[in-house]
């Protein structure tokens, strides 16, 4: 799973990106053109637990991608950037970080010359939605042209549902709020549509106190409509207390009044965007956590672990994780009758811990 942190210039995405990605391995970082990416360890306090439970040799944590871009502008929407990388990189990803500036510092100079939060959600909307519309028209005239030329290929649903999409764009209307028939789904992913994309603003409000803004009030501009996700964090602030020795950190932070990082909770929000649970396998001597979308059965989850494993799919042993840790062993939980045997369609539980039996 990919996420891009996207923002106007100098809203501190790259900031956001540091504190993301602070203290991971380097040799998971590296460059995609422009960008940065980096593969961020998922922090999951239940993994461990179940070490001290399985005493494993290796831990694999899940993990996640982040993507520093370049800025957004007025205007990228339809004619990307410089670089003309902006707009692939951004529909390579499977969620939008969008950072927002709220803080106020007069050596950083904002491109529009005074700070309005609410403005900046709307500019940023405004150039996702001219993206989608701009791939919408384009694909739209090339079918009508198509169709001028007397081609056979039948691509009237195609067309229908595309018109339906100008329509939701122009009406200012991401396409996130649309709820497509799976088939129509199917159609339309591989446009990548961005405004399809599940969106997160994260306001960064700086470090000098005061009342930061709510979430409402910080965005009145896309009120009215269905909220996307919105997480506050300052931060150049935090990335400051992480760079810090935990002691010496723990002490600011008692100072400052707040409480611990907030990189775990945004971790988790992240997830949470993109409709993602947990479960965990441990065999022989490794211990690890896997990410699949919620509602996925035991063979998908076969399958993420190893193709093998979902072709020769027999059965998969589950226990969740609550039940697993109060009966203190996979044996325990058996002779308690917690761990039962699941078959294919077994709609997998965010902390289950699986056990998949395969025929090779
Ligand atoms: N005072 C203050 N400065 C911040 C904060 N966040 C970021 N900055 C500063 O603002 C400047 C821009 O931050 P970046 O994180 O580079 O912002 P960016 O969005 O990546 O900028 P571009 O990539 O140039 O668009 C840097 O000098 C940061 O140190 C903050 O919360 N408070
Ligand atoms: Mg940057």
């Amino acid at each position: 799973m990919r996420i891009a942190i996207i923002g106007l210039p100098t809203s501190g995405k790259s900031t956001v990106y540091r504190l993301l990605t602070y203290g991971q391995p380097s040799h998971q970082a590296g460059r995609m053109g422009e960008a940065s990416i980096a593969v961020v360890r998922v922090p999951d306090p239940r993994l461990d637990r179940l070490v001290s439970l399985f005493k494993p040799k290796k831990v694999t944590p899940a993990s996640m991608e982040f993507i520093d871009l370049a800025p957004l502008t007025k205007g990228s929407g339809k004619a990307g950037d410089a670089s003309g990388q902006l707009l692939p990189q951004m529909r390579s990803a499977d969620a939008l970080l969008a950072v927002l500036r709220v803080f106020r510092d007069e050596r950083v100079p904002h491109i529009e010359g005074t700070i309005d939060t609410a403005r900046d959600a709307a500019t940023l909307e405004a150039e996702l939605l001219l993206a989608d519309l701009d791939v919408v028209e384009k694909r739209i005239a090339k079918i009508e042209e198509g169709l001028r030329k007397g081609k056979k290929e039948d691509t009237s649903q195609e067309l229908a549902l595309l018109k339906g999409c100008r329509q939701t764009l122009e009406s200012e209307r991401p396409l996130r709020e649309v709820s497509f028939s799976p088939e129509d789904d199917r159609l339309l992913r591989g446009f990548q549509f961005l405004t399809a994309k599940p969106l997160c603003f994260l306001l960064n409000v700086g470090e000098n106190g005061g009342p930061a803004p709510t979430p409402a009030e910080a965005l009145t501009a896309t009120s009215g409509r269905s909220h996307p996700s919105v997480f506050s964090l300052p931060a150049k602030l935090e990335l400051e207390l992480a760079e810090l020795p935990p002691d010496e950190a723990s002490a600011f932070r008692a100072e400052l009044g707040i409480d611990t990082s907030p990189v775990p909770r945004l971790l988790k929000l992240c997830y949470d965007l993109l409709g993602l649970i947990t479960f965990f396998t441990a065999v022989r001597d490794e211990l690890r956590a896997w990410t699949i979308p919620r509602g996925a059965t035991a063979l998908k989850a076969a399958g993420t672990v190893h193709t093998d494993m979902e072709r020769g799919f027999v059965k998969a042993e589950v226990v969740a994780f609550d039940a697993l840790m109060r009966c203190g062993s996979l044996a325990g939980a058996r002779k308690e009758g917690l761990l039962r045997l699941e078959g294919k369609d077994y709609l997998v539980a965010d902390g289950d811990v699986i056990t998949i039996r395969f025929n090779i």
